[in-house]
């Protein structure tokens, strides 16, 4: 399992679950020098930081990019692949499409959070997972083209009526047309919605792609009262092999949230 740590770079977005802020280079100087595995990317789109210039970085500080979100195409640009506006869902693809060519220069693939967006009084639910699916299947076969998986995240009951638990995320996939979405499991959303994180995790197995690494209330983890001894075993379990993603408020500041997420990640995964 590889260690992670966010990177938040959308100007004016001020609150969020991210450790890092705003400054990329230094940012991943940090990550470098606590001996993470990689980062993850929080831009606003896929033109807003150069691709050479994460190439050098990756290369001269020996951090991966790990994953890229596409929340941004939601929060700053008001699309959803289940906007009842068939244009607003093809310009949702097409945001998601770019932001994949941009992971895959960086071998990284893209996630599906809050882009799958919500079953809203112009749709009803299953006409709206009918379009995240049509979104999906779109979406993970041009990935596959590009040689990198699509990460798919069921978000908890306040943010998506659509899916919020990693069984409804499996019946999901299963049912389409490519096999390459993945699960990302998100340890604060699990935390909302499952009956068990550890029992879950292994119905899951190998369809989870991604995990974000965040405690019950969300901080750290170390901060709330998840039992990660029996979260971690279960990742054991299914042989995971992916990013371990600490997608967390930086709490009490960002370095020191970073220096507890990488103690908790040797505690657990070392
Ligand atoms: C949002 O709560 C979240 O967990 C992100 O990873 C998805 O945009
Ligand atoms: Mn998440």
């Amino acid at each position: 399992m590889k260690s992670c740590v966010t990177i938040a770079l959308v100007p004016g977005i001020k609150t969020g679950p991210w450790i890092y802020w705003d400054d990329l280079e230094g940012s991943m100087q940090k990550a470098a020098a606590l001996g993470f595995d990689g980062v993850e990317l929080f831009t606003a789109s896929a033109e807003a930081v150069a691709i050479d210039k994460l190439m050098r970085l990756t290369q001269e500080l020996g951090v991966s990019i790990g994953s890229v979100g596409t929340g941004a195409g939601k929060v700053i640009n008001g699309l959803t692949l289940t906007d009842p506006d068939p244009l607003i869902r093809a310009r949702a693809v097409t945001f998601v499409q770019d932001m994949i060519d941009f992971g895959a220069a960086l071998n990284a693939p893209a996630i599906i959070g809050s882009m799958q967006g919500n079953a809203t009084s112009g749709a009803n639910r299953d006409q709206a997972l009918g379009w995240l699916a049509d979104g999906l299947n779109t979406l993970g076969s041009f990935a596959e083209n590009r040689g990198v998986t699509l990460i798919y995240e069921p978000l908890n009951r306040y943010e998506t009526n659509l899916i919020n638990r990693l069984d409804d995320g499996v019946k999901l996939l299963g049912s389409l047309k490519t096999d390459n979405v993945r699960l990302l499991a998100d340890l604060f959303h699990m935390n909302i919605e499952e009956a068990s994180l550890p029992d879950s995790i292994r119905r899951a197995g190998s369809m989870i792609g991604h995990v974000h690494f965040a405690d019950s209330n969300r901080g750290p983890i170390g901060q709330g009262h998840t039992a990660m001894n029996d979260v971690a075993k279960a990742f054991y379990d299914i042989d995971y092999q992916g990013y371990i993603s600490a997608e967390a408020f930086p709490w009490p500041f960002p370095d020191e949230a970073a220096q507890q997420t990488i103690n908790s990640f040797r505690q657990y995964f070392g």
